[in-house]
């Protein structure tokens, strides 16, 4: 159900979440049009991630419930895993550097995947359509 190309459509509260997260105010005005594009390969409970965005492309490649590293674009470090909730893809991540949790949904609903974030009590969304 996930697999494709999308392309982000837009934000909301995403500003507010990046402020939370700590990114200043340039790279936040940044990735607010990020042009982020991530394309989705599930086979089982194996996912390959294709990032790509004006700050990079990145592939990812994480197995359901396996731990794993990520660097944000920002060069902040997460790691944590993925897992499957009904509908959702919930991914519980934790910041190597302040320890914090950053919480991370996937779902789809119509035609669009939406994701949301939660950072230290901070809300934001990403939606996105099919390229
Ligand atoms: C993926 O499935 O796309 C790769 C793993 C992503 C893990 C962490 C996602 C958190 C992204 C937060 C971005 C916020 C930037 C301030």
């Amino acid at each position: 159900a996930f697999d494709g190309t999308w392309k982000v459509d837009r934000n909301e509260n995403y500003d507010k979440f990046m402020e939370q997260m700590g990114i200043n105010v340039m790279k936040r005005k940044l990735a607010e049009h990020d042009n982020l594009k991530i394309t989705i390969q599930q086979t089982g409970d194996n996912f390959l991630v294709k990032e790509s965005s004006t700050f990079r492309t990145k592939d990812i490649a994480f197995t359901l419930g396996v731990p794993f590293d990520y660097t944000l674009a920002d060069g902040t470090e997460v790691s944590g895993s993925w897992v499957i909730e009904g509908n959702m893809l919930k991914g519980k991540f934790t910041r190597k550097d302040t320890k914090k949790d950053l919480i991370t949904t996937r779902t789809i609903s119509g035609n669009e995947l939406i994701q949301t974030f939660n950072y230290d009590g901070v809300d934001a969304k990403r939606i996105f359509k099919r390229a």
